[in-house]
């Protein structure tokens, strides 16, 4: 199989890290001779994992500012396109990733209102074009997913922003759903974890498999 960058996206706590690690196993089981990765953003490069720790810290005494806050996402998703994503693909490996460009959009656009043209430029300038192949949208109401969330006991700087922003996040998921259906396949999250799974995989079956 040829190599495939797979992107599982969704609100705070709707179930993307559980559901890439099913998936990741199920594709490993079906395809053993297939490589196949599992990655994040941000914080999946050495330099990611500093942007992580500075942009998810609450230890932060001045408020990080969305200006700051997107050019900080945009430079993690620059390195992990060229350190990461392009050698994966050039290797025929199929690459699961927890977050990708749709995250800035719903996030850094949507939530804290900066202009969509410039995050649009900071994407394409970021990854030099490259797309998902498929994007996994976990679609989930926030009023269900954030006391997810909150059942580990800590939370980052993000999820303790105002219900409010995570709504206008969700909002942004769908507008993105309505505009890319090709690219963007919706999953219902609100399901118990086997239910969101075989969803999952009926998806990967007719679009990639
Ligand atoms: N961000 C990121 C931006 O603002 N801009 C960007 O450009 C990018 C790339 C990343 C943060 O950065 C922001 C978005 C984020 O705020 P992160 O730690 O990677 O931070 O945070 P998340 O991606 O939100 O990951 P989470 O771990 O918080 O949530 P997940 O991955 O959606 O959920 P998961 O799988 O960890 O599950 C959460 C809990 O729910 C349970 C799990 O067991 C777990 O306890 N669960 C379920 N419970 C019931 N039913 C189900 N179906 C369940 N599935 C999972």
């Amino acid at each position: 199989m040829v190599g495939k960058l797979i992107v599982f996206e969704g609100v705070e706590g709707c179930g993307k890290t559980t559901q890439l690690q099913k998936t990741y196993l199920w594709l490993q089981d079906k395809f053993s001779n297939q490589k196949i990765l599992t990655t994040r953003e941000p914080g999946d490069t050495e330099l990611g994992l500093g942007l992580r720790q500075l942009l998810l810290s609450l230890k932060n005494q001045q408020p990080i500012y969305p200006a700051a806050e997107l050019l900080l996402y945009a430079a993690d998703r620059a390195q992990h396109v060229q350190e990461v994503l392009l050698p994966g693909l050039a290797t025929d490996t199929i690459i699961l990733c927890d977050r990708y460009t749709d995250s800035t959009i719903a996030y850094q656009g949507y939530g804290r209102d900066l202009p969509r043209a410039i995050i649009d430029q900071l994407n394409l300038f970021a990854t030099n074009g490259l797309e998902s192949d498929l994007t996994i949208w976990l679609d989930i109401d926030v009023e269900l997913s954030l006391p997810r969330t909150r059942l580990r006991g800590t939370s980052d700087r993000i999820e303790q922003a105002d219900l409010a922003f995570h709504k206008r996040v969700q909002h942004g998921y769908n507008q993105l759903a309505q505009a890319f259906p090709h690219r963007i396949k919706r999953v219902d999250a609100s399901l118990d974890e086997q239910a969101v799974q075989g969803q999952i995989r009926a998806i990967l079956q007719q679009h990639i498999i």
